[in-house]
């Protein structure tokens, strides 16, 4: 990924200086100025709109402390985020990540990627993320309430179902989600669709939960009919093994491929004869407890330790679905070594910029995550659609509106990929579509 373009070339250098120790956030800018460089060549009323300067720059970054007392009555002070990038479509909407590894880079990477990929799904949504750098691993549910409550106390007053609509990401699932929801509740005495991922008995939607791992595959199997091959007797590797993860499992092993690993921050499980998600389901969204355990349920399996190797496994489809920067340029080289054929990304940013080298030079089929993952945020979309009308569509009619939006999705950035003289490089075509959406919009409201 190289860019030539004078001036996209000055301003990634300038938002480089401005935002120092970034690197995280400063790789989802370059990747995305490395595509835009022949709409920028096309589009001269864009640049002199200012439009680029200003979708670097998030509209409003707000960081806070959050104190929390543990089980045994000890203090302890973590930090908050919400980072409302870009409103020019629709509300600020997006995930609100729970990992240690949390700070401004990282939601500033996400919130950015976030308002192309809210853009791209055809709904009415701007791009925001949020988080902390609490680690919820090992705690109990009251310490995980006590934290969940503590952040919003703050957070309310910046959130709003018109306003910014925070949901899941690694971290945080319907257990967080209900214990935030009743906060915000309490503290501005409304009951409003301020949040999406809500568990089903009030107000949260059929088929969100499953979403963005069934979006992945509705998307990548698009991928694959447009290049004349289908999931069918493919052998795949899914990486994590959280909510993404999991429904990705489902959704690919029911259009007939055979998962064989998967994994968590610890290490991977290898089994050939193909994965049994209902243990997978019982060890991480029952119990809550390490991947390794499956070996409990399957003795033949293999567990390793460390999270990288999972790449060497030999296999055709690949999904990604844990974290960024997950496949580095050697693993991307031993998946092509090994016959990977197509990467579609669950995980936001899941791929190094050699690993997407990797990929494209190797002609192999590449769904970027904005697009691939899009169908979560997409049915949260649904979501609020459902708490503004007050009423709730069934399972069927959910899952039917996500797979339409993941068909659009995949047509945007085939669509776009042609028209700008990059046909198949489906990161190009999501980066394009995604922007221009977002760009006029941007344009016709003025020096906002
Ligand atoms: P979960 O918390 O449910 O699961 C995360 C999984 O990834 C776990 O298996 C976890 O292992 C593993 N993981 C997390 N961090 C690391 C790390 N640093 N190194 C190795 N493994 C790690 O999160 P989700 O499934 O919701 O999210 C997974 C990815 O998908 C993220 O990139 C997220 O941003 C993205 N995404 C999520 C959407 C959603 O709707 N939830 C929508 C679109 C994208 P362990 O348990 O050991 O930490
Ligand atoms: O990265 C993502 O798109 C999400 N974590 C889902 C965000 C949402 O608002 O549903």
């Amino acid at each position: 990924m190289e860019i030539k373009n004078q001036y996209l070339l000055d301003l990634l250098k300038r938002t480089e200086q401005r935002n120092a120790n970034e690197p995280e956030f400063i790789q989802a800018v370059t990747e995305v100025f490395a595509t835009l460089e022949p709409v920028i060549e096309k589009r001269q009323d864009l640049v002199d709109a200012g439009v680029l300067e200003r979708i670097v720059e998030p509209e409003r970054q707000i960081i806070f402390r959050v104190p929390w007392v543990d089980d045994n009555g000890k203090m302890h002070v973590n930090r908050g985020f919400r980072v409302q990038f870009n409103s020019a479509i629709g509300p600020y909407k997006g995930g609100i990540r729970l990992h240690p590894s949390v700070n401004l880079n990282i939601i500033k990477f996400l919130g950015f990627e976030q308002t192309f990929k809210n853009s791209l799904t055809t709904l009415p949504m701007g791009g925001g993320k949020g988080g902390s750098d609490f680690d919820p691993k090992g705690k109990s549910d009251n310490e995980i309430m006590n934290f969940c409550q503590s952040f919003m106390t703050e957070l309310y007053r910046h959130i709003g179902a018109d306003l910014d609509v925070p949901a899941g990401d690694i971290g945080t699932g319907a257990r967080e989600i209900g214990f935030m929801f009743g906060q915000y509740k309490r503290i501005k005495n409304e009951w409003v669709g301020v949040l999406t991922g809500k568990g089903l008995h009030y107000g949260g939607s059929l088929a969100r939960k499953q979403a963005t791992g069934y979006g992945l595959c509705y998307f990548t199997n698009e991928m694959l009919q447009a290049n004349g091959t289908s999931f069918e007797g493919k052998t795949v590797l899914v990486s994590g093994s959280g909510n993404v993860a999991i429904y990705a499992c489902e959704k690919a092993t029911e259009y007939g491929a055979k998962v064989v690993a998967m994994s968590d921050s610890n290490g991977y499980i290898y089994d050939k004869d193909g994965i049994d998600l209902n243990a997978v389901k019982q060890i991480k969204e029952v119990e809550r407890k390490r991947i390794k355990e499956y070996l409990s349920y399957r003795p033949n399996a293999e567990y390793h330790e460390g999270c990288k190797g999972i790449w060497t496994i030999p296999c055709d489809i690949a999904l990604p679905c844990a974290t960024q920067n997950e496949i580095d340029g050697e693993s991307a080289k031993i998946l092509v070594k090994n016959g990977c054929k197509v990467v579609s990304e669950g995980a936001n940013m899941p791929s190094t910029p050699e690993a997407i080298d990797t990929y494209l030079s190797n002609g192999l089929l590449y769904g970027p995550a904005k697009a691939a993952n899009a169908g979560g945020v997409a049915t949260s979309g649904l979501e609020m659609t459902q708490n503004s009308m007050r009423l709730s569509w069934t399972f069927e009619e959910v899952d039917e509106k996500l797979h339409a939006i993941m068909r659009s999705i995949f047509k945007a950035c085939d669509d776009a990929s042609k028209e700008y003289g990059m046909p198949g490089n489906y990161m190009a075509g999501a980066n394009i579509a995604g922007f221009i959406k977002v760009a006029e919009a941007m344009k016709s409201q003025g020096n906002v």
